[in-house]
């Protein structure tokens, strides 16, 4: 029987499991990475493992959202990770090196290895043909100490490219039209494959581009070949020893397949507030636009940066836009100050931000009220950039720029083509950011520092066998964890802080939900489907743990949200029918009997009043033992 490429990788890394659609199998992790802003909680979690040193072949901490310090906080939380990193054989990269998944493309990812990353647009390495997919801090946590992790084992999606993009079309379009094919609930479960003709004609910087926003489609992750294209990004990184070619097999099978012709794409644009919310940018032609960002792990590439200045060369933005720009790594930003496309950037008129998350997280360059963004983001969710009326737009760096200059809405290919940028013979490498761990024998004694804004992980408990609670919210489908656990300059801060980041929960959806949930010491919370899509950072399971919600209560659940919620000793359950989502309001007393005998069953009746409400729990073994142990920590603390 042939094999997928995700399917190569998963069966030389299975530890545990059967490879059969929907059952949990267990993967040896041979590279991690982490954020500034997830990573804090991931390396307590390491180190009350009491694990000296990492056992992944490679593990890296970033520095790359909260890279404002505001206050002391982030700064705390920066020389925290720098000791901790130091001390336990994780390699660090300084603030203003870059984005995570940029650098880790560039400079460590490896075809054929497994990644995980404590952020959930690690998928971009699967631009090198990596499986890398984005997890909780704890999972990180349980790599980093050897441990396996965990996922259902996906189906398999192949989408065939055939044809080239025509000049002023970007991979960015490829993306948007698979979301806008699949929406951002298709690729839940599943492995997202790219083959076909067409894959020859891109960059390993536009398959990241495409990998990258698969985390959009909900999927596992996505993967591309690693091809000679791959092969010759690697020598240009100087790092050719490092590729391996794969591919998949010709009888490889796939549960869907779908199939786009790149020649006949147009430039794309999601609309506000989805990523799926995707219309052709000929039908936006003429909305005024009041701010362009250009960047982010989606698109900040040397090729994207020299697109974007080859747009604005000889051009003056228009007066009523305000263009921010940051280039992904400090490898990318120096090539441009190298080849000139800094200058370009510059005289057009743009303001040069860090080479950071910045604008993508609402970390500075909020729109003003209503305003018109458009952004070469992956997430346009409501309020994520920091204004909650903002209209967001993604579309690529070719419509970005062009909409820059006009000030409205522009269809790039209106304009004369732009030349394709060729992939530089060798990238200007220079590591200086990214500092080695110690040698394990200086290891011991070195001190972890810790500021004052780091505090300890909040109590968990063992699972109880009854819960009496009212539902604290009811909220619809879709809710992303910008919503549960909302991010930018003001809650970011407190990432390493979970009592007070607690306070902004839910927030955006409703102000009161932290204080009551917090009066009431235990609550429900009811969903629609899709619930948790987005993020992979667990605040949004903590926070509510912190806040006393025992369960929460869906159509259906994103991956990545679910496990958090097991890992924080949170019930996830599911509506077995969906239209009992009806039945409960807001307020109700609710109760689930007989909890531990019900976890055997997977089926748990929820008593609302008089109504009998079934209830599903997908949960695999493990994961049950995890929630009767009260949460991953206390589980990993009996010795598993
Ligand atoms: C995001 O894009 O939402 C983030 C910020 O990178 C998150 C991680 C986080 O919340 O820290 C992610 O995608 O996982
Ligand atoms: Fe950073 Fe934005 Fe990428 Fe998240 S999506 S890692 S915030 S650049």
């Amino acid at each position: 029987m042939g094999y997928t490429i995700a399917e190569k990788i998963i069966r030389a890394h299975l530890i545990s499991g059967e490879m059969k659609m929907g059952e949990e199998i267990g993967l040896r992790i041979d590279q991690t990475l982490t954020q500034d802003a997830t990573g804090t909680m991931a390396y307590l979690e390491f180190e009350a493992m009491g694990i000296p040193q990492v056992k992944t072949e490679r593990s890296v901490a970033y520095i790359d959202h909260n890279t404002l310090q505001s206050g002391f906080e982030n700064a705390d939380d920066h020389k925290y990770i720098q000791t901790v990193a130091a001390k336990h054989g994780v390699y660090f990269s300084r603030p203003g090196n870059g984005i995570c998944h940029q650098i880790h493309y560039e400079r460590f990812g490896i075809p054929g290895k497994t990644l995980i990353g404590s952020d959930s647009h690690t998928p971009t390495g699967g631009g090198l043909g990596m499986l890398a997919m984005g997890a909780g801090g704890m999972d990180v946590a349980v790599a980093m100490g050897g441990g396996a992790y965990h996922i259902p084992m996906p189906r398999m999606i192949f989408v065939e490219l055939i044809g080239e993009l025509r000049p002023n079309v970007s991979a960015k379009d490829i993306i948007l039209e698979v979301l806008r094919m699949l929406s951002v609930k298709g690729g839940v479960g599943a492995i997202i494959e790219y083959g076909g003709e067409g894959v020859a004609t891109l960059s390993v910087p536009e398959r990241a581009t495409i990998a990258n926003m698969g985390a959009e489609l909900g999927a596992t992750t996505s993967i591309f070949p690693s091809d000679e294209v791959t092969r010759q990004f690697l020598e240009a990184q100087g790092r050719e020893a490092d590729w391996s070619p794969l591919a998949s097999d010709p009888d490889a099978k796939y549960t869907e397949r779908y199939s786009i012709n790149l020649s006949e794409l147009e430039p794309l644009a999601a609309c506000p507030s989805s990523p799926d919310n995707v219309k052709p940018v000929r039908e936006l032609v003429g909305i005024k636009v009041d701010q362009v960002a250009i960047g982010s792990c989606t698109n900040s590439s040397f090729a994207d940066m020299t697109k974007t200045a080859l747009v604005l060369k000889g051009h003056k933005i228009a007066d009523g836009v305000s263009l921010g720009i940051s280039p992904g790594s400090r490898q990318v930003f120096s090539m441009m100050a190298e080849s000139g496309a800094l200058t370009d950037m510059i005289d057009a008129g743009a303001r040069i931000l860090e080479c950071a998350c910045g604008p993508c997280i609402g970390m500075g360059f909020s729109p003003n009220s209503k305003g018109v963004s458009l952004r070469t983001f992956n997430r346009n969710f409501l309020g994520r950039s920091g204004t909650k009326d903002g209209q967001i737009y993604l579309v690529s760096p070719e419509t970005a720029a062009a909409s820059a200059l006009t000030g409205y809405i522009t269809d790039p290919t209106t304009l004369p083509p732009i030349e394709e940028p060729q992939q530089p013979d060798r990238f200007r490498i220079n590591d200086d950011g990214i500092i080695a761990p110690l040698p394990a024998a200086d290891a011991e004694a070195a001190e972890v520092l810790r500021g004052p804004n780091i505090k300890p992980f909040p109590e968990t408990s063992p699972l109880d066998d009854q819960i009496e609670a009212a539902v604290i919210l009811k909220v619809g489908d879709n809710i992303t964890t910008d919503h549960i656990m909302p991010a930018g300059s003001k809650v970011l801060p407190y990432r390493s802080n979970v009592p007070k980041i607690s306070e902004f929960c839910f927030s955006v959806v409703d102000e009161t939900f932290a204080t009551r949930a917090k009066k009431a010491g235990k609550g429900f919370i009811i969903g629609g489907s899709n619930y948790g899509q987005g993020s992979s950072r667990e605040h949004a399971a903590l926070a509510p743990l912190y806040l006393g919600i025992k369960a929460v209560i869906v159509k259906s659940f994103a991956r990545i949200h679910a496990a958090n919620l097991v890992n924080a000793g949170i019930l996830p359950l599911v509506f077995e029918n969906p239209d009992d989502y009806d039945k409960i309001e807001q307020g109700d007393v609710i109760r689930l009997d007989n909890i531990l005998s019900a976890l055997r069953d997977d089926r748990i009746i929820l008593y609302a009043g008089d109504k009998k409400i079934p209830l599903r729990m997908e949960l695999a073994e493990r994961q049950k033992e995890v929630l009767l142990a009260g949460g991953l920590l206390d589980y990993a603390a009996l010795g598993n």
